[in-house]
């Protein structure tokens, strides 16, 4: 492909569901930078700090470049006809149920499309499930039971228009920056728009909230069951819309009434008060929209805490009005995608499903299929059980990490080690899942690939390339299309080009559709590669009778302004996709269900932070994110801390009957008592003992069978630690000899932070093991009483590694040490600062890193406050902090208050 080194490339963000426009620039050097796509209806040129910092994130280092079989480089042939061939074999031997395909919602549309269409309609069988089944699997089954179709059916121009928003279990500051930060801003504007935050924690997210609720959790049916009940007392029901626009609010509204305001604050943990305040304000405010995300979705009653929400918005006739709907966001950035083409294991193509015979004919005839599946195939869960207990033989993973994102995750690698043909697409050589694959293949990453992807508003962008695909990479529809031609299925995947995809895609979401079915994009069907490449974002749908595809074709991106065509919303006139077209209101109601017990007495409650992606693949490359947070935590309310004997920056064990990680303490009041909140990211590649969800079980929702990550018994003990040890190496150590580790990107090299229960070590060759350094020169300083040991090695005047060592946590200034790599040390005097662990008076130690993108330190801001700057303005006007993304807000905000709570004191 040619690329035009002085254009800038429109392409969109590949994190959240945001669905982010970015501009890529290639400089001659070979340099890239990016910025916010200002025409982009998502973001209007807003990017967060994981989009600002892509460009950190895309070299070449631990690529996996050529295919690979057992461990050893091949073409591109051996490793297709293997998989192809052992694919026909097994599926041949044992049938088409014995074959399996675990995907993600990071593959692309078109990648997607062809990878569903294989399993679906010619292997026969429907045993392909996506990692949106840990993510989005009870929004469409809540869908599904309510509207009759998996369908958004709101905008983000809502988020702005709305006079209430109500986030519930969604750390929108963290997890969808630039939704929250078009919040922040419509707020400011806007002064009487209100928030409520719906979260056991109080998260970064409470800054912008008016009302925080901390529920109990899983207190989430409670809740609204008990909203339900409060409108229909109150007189705030919308019963014209309830008539003539949906079924089933009677004994919707009757099992709502079974627990009263006390059974709800009882179920809820909120007092009685709180839940009236809350209530009223939902009553009273037309304009509300509801956004939810994983604190509903991953949870047990996941399917049920979605329908409670939608049955208060039906009863309220609040749907697909602007400002007004409940508001399902997505968390990867092709969820949606993902949904479109049917990836669920449940689901077939373009919205329809696999237990309706007449979709199976429709989607077989269009797809001249041989084969198509019959029934749902093994949702993400169930699959890797068949994978264990050996009925799954042959299993292909493409873009997801499952031995770090599955629930169970110890039982799901030993599932995967013992299977007997495994295949895994990724752009990496070495990742917990990829060590255990029979055959390698590299895929193209994120600027290196074309296609499409949908977001949470159901707005679908390009994504295009920028950069030459490296080594050997192919994108992963290439692959998959070339294993089914492999497979004897030539002509159904001729495709050449990602453009012929899509257009066979949309050309099936409008086959025989005549607005019976929700997702349409007819208007399509027969792009071609030019209007393909010149594609803008539009919102679905867009039926075959829809101007759309003039629009496309006349314009040039540049002069195309999307955001002035209406915002596409569903049913506030009702035509919903169940046969009578009307919405069904689903009775629900809260079970007292708990799942601690004296061994295992607290709530495990896991998530995301703001500057880590997932399982780290990319993130981790990058030293500016690397700052934020760098060691896997565990977050305990003081009150629990001191019944456990545990203190802050202290090593904690948490274990669960599954298994146990080691992680940093963080003792803090945002935490509800009796909870625990940890964050998924870290793995094998980043940590000693850092993979969460080898403590999480595979209890699912039954409706859904989505699992439920927010909610696992465990409990925590003091990890005793007879010494801790924090390290700068320009290298990365190859092997740490400590009981706990976890290693951070920083710009000269890495970080590292151990702890080891014993404290026999001979300290100068544990520090030549971890620099990996042979002729340096050393300085040290052993206080063997009391257990100091500090350790540099120079070769000449470049810090090579800086070790410290102590009983207690280590307190040398992290920011400090890092940046030493980087620096000179002409005289020993410099060198000695760097022994003594302390910066020097012209280099105040800037504190751990809070803005990531102008690298500010928590001290800088604390001075900065205490010299009078009390905005979060003055601060950007003092120090920059907060003024290019702007995702470090509302933790400045936060950094202020705190020290002006301390000067008052
Ligand atoms: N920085 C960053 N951003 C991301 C991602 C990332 O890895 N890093 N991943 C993306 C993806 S794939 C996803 S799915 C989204 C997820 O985005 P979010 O859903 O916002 O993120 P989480 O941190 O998983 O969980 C959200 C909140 O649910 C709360 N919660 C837990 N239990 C309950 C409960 O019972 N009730 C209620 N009401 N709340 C509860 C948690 O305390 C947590 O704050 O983020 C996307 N964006
Ligand atoms: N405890 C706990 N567990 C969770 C969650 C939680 O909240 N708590 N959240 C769950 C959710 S919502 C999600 S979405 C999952 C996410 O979990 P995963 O999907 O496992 O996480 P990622 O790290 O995003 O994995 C993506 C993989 O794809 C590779 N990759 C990147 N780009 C490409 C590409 O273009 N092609 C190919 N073939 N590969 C590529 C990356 O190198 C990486 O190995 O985790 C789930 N697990
Ligand atoms: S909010 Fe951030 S991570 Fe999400 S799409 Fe936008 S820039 Fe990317
Ligand atoms: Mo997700």
């Amino acid at each position: 492909m040619e690329i035009d080194e002085a254009r800038e490339v429109r392409t969109t963000c590949p994190y959240c569901g945001v669905g982010c426009g970015v501009l890529a620039k290639v400089a001659a050097d070979g340099q890239v930078s990016v910025r916010g796509d200002p025409d982009h209806p998502a973001n209007f040129g807003r990017l967060c700090s994981k989009g600002s910092a892509l460009a950190e994130t895309i070299d070449l280092d631990g690529r996996l470049l050529y295919p690979q079989v057992h461990g050893r480089r091949t073409g591109w042939d051996e490793a297709l006809d293997l998989v192809a061939s052992t694919f026909s074999r097994t599926i041949a031997e044992h049938g088409p149920d014995a074959v399996a395909f675990y995907v993600s919602g990071q593959l692309l549309t078109e990648d997607y499309y062809v990878a569903n269409k294989l399993m679906k309609g010619f292997v026969g069988s429907a045993n392909i499930d996506t990692n949106s089944r840990l993510c989005m699997a009870s929004s469409v089954a809540g869908h599904r039971r309510a509207f009759g179709s998996d369908t958004v059916p709101g905008t983000y121009e809502d988020l702005e228009l709305a006079d209430l928003i109500v986030l519930v279990g969604s750390n929108l500051a963290w997890c969808h920056p630039v939704l929250y930060q078009r919040i922040a801003a419509a707020r400011e504007k806007r002064p009487g728009m209100k928030v409520v935050l719906i979260d056991p924690r109080c998260t970064m997210t409470a800054d912008i909230a008016d009302m925080h609720l901390a529920i109990a959790p899983d207190g989430d049916v409670a809740l609204f069951t008990g909203l339900l009940d409060w409108l229909g007392q109150h007189n705030a029901l919308d019963r014209t819309y309830i008539t003539a626009h949906t079924t089933g609010f009677g004994q919707a509204l009757f099992a709502a009434s079974k627990l009263d305001l006390a059974g709800v604050a009882a179920a809820t943990g909120l007092d009685e008060d709180e839940l009236a305040r809350f209530y009223s304000l939902f009553a009273e405010t037309a304009k509300t929209v509801t956004v939810y995300s994983q604190g509903v979705n991953q949870s047990s009653s996941g399917t049920d805490k979605v329908n409670a929400i939608i049955n208060c918005h039906l009863a309220t006739g609040r749907i697909g009005r602007p400002g007004a709907g409940p508001f399902s966001v997505t968390g990867q950035p092709n969820a949606m995608g993902g949904r479109e083409v049917g990836g669920l294991a449940n689901m077939l193509a373009a919205h329809m499903e696999i237990d309706n015979p007449a979709h199976r004919d429709r989607v077989e005839r269009f797809w001249n299929a041989p084969a198509i599946a019959q029934r749902s195939g093994l949702k993400a869960v169930d699959m890797f059980e068949a994978v264990a207990d050996g009925r799954i033989k042959a299993l292909w993973i493409m873009a997801t990490n499952p031995v770090d994102s599955m629930p169970d995750a110890g039982a799901v690698e030993a599932a995967i080690k013992a299977c007997p043909f495994v295949v895994v697409s990724d752009v990496l050589e070495s990742t917990d899942t990829v060590r255990h694959a029979h055959v390698r293949l590299p895929a193209t990453a994120w600027g290196e690939k074309d296609g499409t992807v949908t977001n949470s508003e159901r707005r679908i962008s390009r994504q295009r390339a920028f950069l030459a695909a490296p080594g050997e990479a192919r994108p992963d529809w290439w692959i998959t299309a070339e294993v089914a031609r492999r497979m004897g299925f030539a002509e159904a995947f001729a495709h050449e080009t990602p453009a012929q995809i899509f257009a066979e895609h949309a050309a099936l979401s409008g086959f025989e559709n005549d607005g019976v079915r929700d997702f349409d994009i007819g208007a399509y069907g027969e792009i071609d590669a030019e209007a393909y490449e010149r594609l803008t974002p539009f919102q679905w749908p867009t039926p075959s009778s829809s101007p759309e595809m003039e629009t496309q074709a006349e314009h040039q991106p540049e002069t195309v302004n999307s955001t002035e065509r209406q915002p596409i919303r569903f049913f506030a006139d009702g035509a919903f996709y169940t046969p009578d077209r009307k919405a069904r209101f689903i009775p629900v109601q809260a079970s007292a269900e708990t799942r601690i017990s004296p061994d295992f007495p607290l709530v495990l409650n896991t998530g995301r932070i703001r500057d880590h992606w997932h399982t780290m693949t990319r993130t981790g490359k990058s030293p500016r994110l690397s700052q934020h947070i760098a060691e896997p935590f565990v977050e305990i309310h003081p009150v629990d801390a001191q019944r456990h004997r545990i203190g802050d920056a202290d090593i904690a064990r948490v274990s669960s009957p599954r298994g146990e990680v080691l992680v940093r303490v963080l003792v803090t009041t945002r935490q509800r008592q009796g909870s625990l909140f940890a964050p998924m990211h870290w793995t094998d590649q980043f940590a000693a003992r850092g993979r969460l969800d080898t403590l999480t079980a595979s209890l699912t929702d039954p409706v859904s069978g989505q699992p439920a990550l927010k909610y696992v018994a465990v409990r925590i003990e003091k990890f005793t630690a007879r010494v801790f040890g924090f390290a700068v190496t320009r290298k990365r150590p190859a092997t740490i000899a400590a009981d706990y580790w976890a290693v951070a990107r920083c710009r000269g090299g890495w970080r590292v932070e151990f702890a080891l229960a014993r404290d026999d070590v001979d300290w100068t060759a544990f520090a030549t093991s971890l620099f990996g350094a042979v002729d340096a020169e050393v300085l040290a300083y052993h206080d063997r009483d009391a257990g100091q040991h500090r350790i540099a090695a120079f070769d000449g005047a470049q810090l090579v590694g800086a070790l410290y060592v102590a009983p207690d946590p280590v307190a040398v200034s992290r920011g400090w040490a890092a940046q030493q790599l980087e620096e000179i040390h002409a005289s020993q005097r410099q060198r000695f600062r760097i022994v003594a662990g302390r910066a020097g008076t012209e280099q105040p130690d800037a504190g751990a890193t809070v803005c990531s993108c102008f690298n500010v330190g928590v001290n800088q801001i604390t001075a900065a406050a205490a010299a009078g700057c009390i905005t979060v303005d003055a601060i950007g006007v003092a120090l920059k902090a907060g003024t290019n993304c702007g995702s470090c807000r509302s933790e400045i905000r936060a950094i202020i208050a705190a020290s002006r709570v301390q000067a008052a004191e």
